[in-house]
């Protein structure tokens, strides 16, 4: 079967979903075409891309006649697409593994992560039991991580993709925040690992490219 051309990924500058599939196009090496929408002018609002994606959500993506939303969709649908440097293992123990992870990191890490960002982003207290389950799995990442490169092993899979943006994102409330909790502060800086392996895969070609623009601003 042959790989769909070029596909065309519309995105948010910030958007963790958005960015784990900007990531995982970077990282198998897939050319694509970033359509940028503005947020603040309410280009996914637009009736041209609501025809796409009618909740008016990123990531969307588009290629020939395939219409794709939900990232962890689009990242099952890529590895299919374009199979060469595969993010959901190398076989079938991999790929249970990784799902594994992923519908973990789902479940337990999102609703943390998310309190955690949008508390510090809008200058709100961190729900304590969010502060409290982000520690938690900080410490086991950094536990695993000390045995093996990346999360899916030698390389980044989509375990890594899920993770990566998820704690820049908290990062990126640490930075903005005035009294950000001490234990979110040193997330990731306090736990060698954990630093080593969001090093690591910034160091990856193309993947420092990735990171949401508006960042730079302020
Ligand atoms: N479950 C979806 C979540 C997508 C989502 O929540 N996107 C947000 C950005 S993080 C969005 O597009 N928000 C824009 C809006 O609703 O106006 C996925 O994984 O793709």
């Amino acid at each position: 079967m042959m790989s769909p051309d070029c596909p065309t990924l519309y995105w948010i500058s910030g958007s963790p979903p958005a960015w784990r599939v900007m990531l995982a196009l970077v990282i198998k090496g897939v050319a694509f075409d970033a359509r940028h929408l503005y947020h603040g002018a309410g280009e996914n609002r637009d009736p041209a891309y609501l025809a796409l994606n009618p909740k008016g959500q990123v990531p969307t993506i588009v290629a020939g006649d395939i219409v794709l939303r939900e990232s962890l969709a689009i990242l099952a649908w890529l590895d299919r697409a374009f199979p060469d440097q595969p993010i959901w293992g190398n076989d079938h123990r991999g790929a249970a593994a990784i799902w594994q992870d992923v519908m973990l990191m789902e479940g337990d890490l999102r609703p943390a992560v998310t309190a955690a960002a949008q508390g510090l982003i809008r200058g709100r207290p961190v729900p304590t039991e969010s502060v409290d389950v982000l520690e938690r799995e900080a410490n086991h990442l950094d536990a695993r991580l000390a045995s093996t490169a990346f999360l899916g092993g030698e390389r980044p899979m989509a375990s890594d993709i899920w993770l990566y943006p998820a704690l820049r994102w908290i990062g990126r409330g640490v930075a903005l925040s005035a009294d950000p909790p001490k234990a979110l502060r040193g997330l990731v800086t306090a736990r060698p690992a954990l630093a080593a392996w969001d090093a690591r895969l910034t160091a990856l070609p193309g993947v420092a490219s990735t990171h949401p623009p508006h960042w730079e601003d302020k």
